[in-house]
């Protein structure tokens, strides 16, 4: 007999509607987004990807070995996180905001399990923009699933989905629509402070 696991997740389809997708993505045009360098296996390469992280005072990120200073909240990112803990619980202190130019920007599998983030807290994703491929996989498995995420989608990953399941964003060659998604996290306050 085989049996299936599934990620503990909630799939909401048109959760922001075109207006919300709207303000975000102009305000998205004023965002500091960066493209870090990160060491991956002693080696440093530039992300394929741009972002910026934003978060209350004292929400400082440790990503890929390098330390990510929260930015001040925007206007409508701000509301977008207020509007996930009104109508789904979801507290956050923090969002990465990532922007894929087109489809030769990626993210590889990781999972989102840094030591910062509070045990026990749920991951909100909302993506705007071009439609992506969205890979899950089981860590020890190797069970894969494919979901599609669309503009204005949300995916609540629930605690403990992280412990268990990776996650990526495959390229897609021939696609030439940007796309940005924001993941809001809860993290331990003053967590890197000392
Ligand atoms: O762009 C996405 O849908 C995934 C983003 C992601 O995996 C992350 O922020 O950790």
């Amino acid at each position: 007999m085989i049996t299936y696991q599934q990620p503990p997740m909630l799939l909401v389809r048109a959760y922001l509607d075109p207006s919300q997708q709207q303000a975000l993505w102009a305000e998205a045009r004023q965002y500091p987004l960066q493209k870090p360098v990160v060491e991956v296996f002693g080696k440093s390469h530039p992300i394929p990807r741009t972002q910026v992280w934003f978060g209350d005072p004292g929400c400082d990120y440790l990503y890929s070995g390098l330390m990510v200073k929260a930015q001040p909240w925007p206007k409508y990112c701000g509301r977008l996180r207020h509007k996930l803990l009104r109508d789904f619980q979801l507290r956050s202190n923090g969002v990465l905001v990532n922007h894929y130019a087109n489809g030769r920007e990626c993210m590889g599998w990781h999972s989102d399990n840094e030591p910062e983030l509070q045990p026990g807290s749920d991951i909100a994703s909302v993506t705007i923009g071009a439609a992506r491929d969205f890979d899950i996989r089981h860590r020890h498995s190797g069970e894969k699933l494919r979901l599609v995420l669309y503009s204005g989608d949300l995916l609540l990953m629930r605690w403990p989905m992280q412990q268990h399941w990776q996650h990526s964003v495959p390229k897609r060659l021939t696609l030439d629509q940007p796309r940005l998604n924001f993941t809001f996290r809860q993290l331990v306050p003053d967590f890197h402070c000392y």
